[in-house]
Order: C-alpha cells, then structure tokens, then sequence
C-alpha cells in the first residue's frame, strides 16, 4: 500500500446487518415496520415523546446482545496498521465500531448510547431508558431529555471535519450504504473533485449511486471488507 494513502471510509446500516441489526430501506427493514415522519423527524419528537422514546429504548437494550462482525474487525485491523492515514465516517448509531476497536471515527447521525438535554444541551452516555420524565443530571429539569441522534431535517455532526478529511483523501470508501440519505450520499461525489481519489463501493448489491464510483466489490460486508482489507495490506492469501 501506498505511504501517502490517506483513506475515508464512510459505512452505513449494511455494514451492521450481520451482527443483527436491521437496515432501514432493505426488505423487512426498519422503515417496513416504523414511519419514517413519526421516529425519525423532530416534528414527530414533538407531537408523540413518549413513542419515540419507546423506539430508541428497544433499540437501546438491544444493542447489548449483539457483537460487531469480521467488517468492523477488519477496519479496526486496518487502523492499527496505518493509523490517523484512516478515517470512518459512520452513519450508523450503534457502537460497533468502537467495539471492534477503531477509534478514528466520527458518528454523523448521533449515537444510541448518547442523550441531551435540550434545555442546557448537555450530552451524556446512556444505556437505559429514557423518557419524558428523564431529569437532566446538569439543569435538573425535566421533558428536555433527548436520544442524541440526527434525525431529517436536522445537522449531521462534525460535518467541517469529514468535508476537510474528504478533501484530502487519496481514497474514498462506502460500505453498506444505499445512498439515499443527504448528505452522506453526495460525499462520494465530493472525493472525485480531487485530483486523482479513488472511489470504491462494498455493498450487498449496486446502490443508488453505484455510477458514481469508479470501483465496485458486491457481497456481504462480512466477507468483501475482510477481503479488501487483507489486499490493501499485503496479508490475503492469494
Ligand atoms: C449490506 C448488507 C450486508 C444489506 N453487507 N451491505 C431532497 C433531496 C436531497 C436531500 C434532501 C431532500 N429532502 C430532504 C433532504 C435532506 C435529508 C435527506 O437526505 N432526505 C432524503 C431521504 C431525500 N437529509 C437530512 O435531513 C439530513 N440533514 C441534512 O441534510 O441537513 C442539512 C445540512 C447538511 C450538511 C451540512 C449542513 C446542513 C439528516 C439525515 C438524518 C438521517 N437519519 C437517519 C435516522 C437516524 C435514526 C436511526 O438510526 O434510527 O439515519 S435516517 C437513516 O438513513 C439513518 C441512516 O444512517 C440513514 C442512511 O441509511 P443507510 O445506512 O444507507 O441504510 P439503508 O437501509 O438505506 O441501506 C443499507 C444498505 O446496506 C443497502 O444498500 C443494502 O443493500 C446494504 N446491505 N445488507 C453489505 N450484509
């Protein structure tokens, strides 16, 4: 691998199927099951607390009886070889990536173990429930407290970040997204104004915006990112 490599990785739902997390657009799939404008939009928040609150508790407790799988591993294998040269970009609020052990990694939706309060907008750790009766340990009101996720309409985090990691990267790849949610979806297109960045897609099967990318490997992430991981350092088999 090249020493001036500098690589975003940007994973989404897909890449967290295996451990048994659902994605949301795929058969079965979260937004199958939940509407879109009633769990995941503030205005949703506003006019029924309690059942968002009941939609991140589940999720909340359940993200304990799952592991990361051979994908997540596989990037933390490839940080431990080359360091801050990394940076993964998650969409997903589930915590395993840092479980697998990557630390360069930024949550751009929020995370499930992570509340706020929107009176004083502290966020804390989190791993039991929540609800409209949750007191703030920092304002000690209550009816404030939050799941610290992005939902549509809202800000994506740490954007100045990814956007100056984007731009300076020699290489730009998405693992298990569909690429229908802004603007990670755009970020793809935003590498290619570099000079001479690849792109590269691994996913279950051609996304969205598959065209975009100059280099594509389908299949599941379990077995492409172990793959991909083991070329890009020398240590595969064949
Ligand atoms: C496998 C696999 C296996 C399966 N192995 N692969 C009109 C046009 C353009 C944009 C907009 C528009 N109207 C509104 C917007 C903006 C809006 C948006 O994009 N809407 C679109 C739906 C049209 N975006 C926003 O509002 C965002 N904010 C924003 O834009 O702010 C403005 C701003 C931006 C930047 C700077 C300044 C200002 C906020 C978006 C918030 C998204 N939130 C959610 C919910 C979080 C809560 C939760 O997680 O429960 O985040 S939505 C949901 O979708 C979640 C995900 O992170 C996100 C992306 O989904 P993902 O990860 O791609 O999952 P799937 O299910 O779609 O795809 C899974 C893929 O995996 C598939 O391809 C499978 O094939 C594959 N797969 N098994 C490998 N085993």
């Amino acid at each position: 691998m090249n020493g001036k490599m500098r690589i975003v990785v940007l994973t989404g739902a897909g890449i967290s199927k295996e451990s048994g997390l659902d994605t949301f657009r795929d058969a079965g799939g979260v937004w199958e099951r939940y509407c879109i404008e009633d769990v995941a939009t503030p205005d949703g928040y506003v006019r029924n607390p309690a059942k968002v609150h009941k939609f991140y508790n589940e999720q909340r407790l359940y993200l304990g009886e799952v592991q990361p799988n051979a994908a997540h591993h596989a990037l933390a294998r490839l940080e431990k070889e080359i360091g801050d040269r990394l940076l993964i970009v998650t969409q997903n609020i589930d915590d395993l990536h840092e479980r697998a052990g990557s630390t360069r990694l930024i949550h751009m939706h929020g995370e499930l173990l992570k509340v706020r309060c929107d009176h004083c907008e502290r966020i804390w750790k989190e791993t039991g429930e929540i609800s409209t009766e949750t007191v703030c340990p920092g304002c000690r009101k209550k009816g404030g407290v939050r799941p610290h996720i992005v939902w549509f309409g809202e800000i994506p985090l740490q954007m100045d970040e990814i956007f100056n990691a984007i731009d300076n990267c020699t290489l730009f790849v998405a693992i298990g997204t569909s690429g229908n949610v802004y603007p990670a979806a755009g970020f793809v297109e935003r590498a290619r104004m570099n000079d001479g960045t690849g792109t590269l897609e691994l996913n279950l099967e051609p996304s969205i915006g598959a065209s975009r990318f100059a280099e594509k490997r389908y299949g599941p992430a379990s077995e492409v990112v172990p793959a991909w991981v083991d070329q890009l350092l020398g240590t595969g088999t064949d």
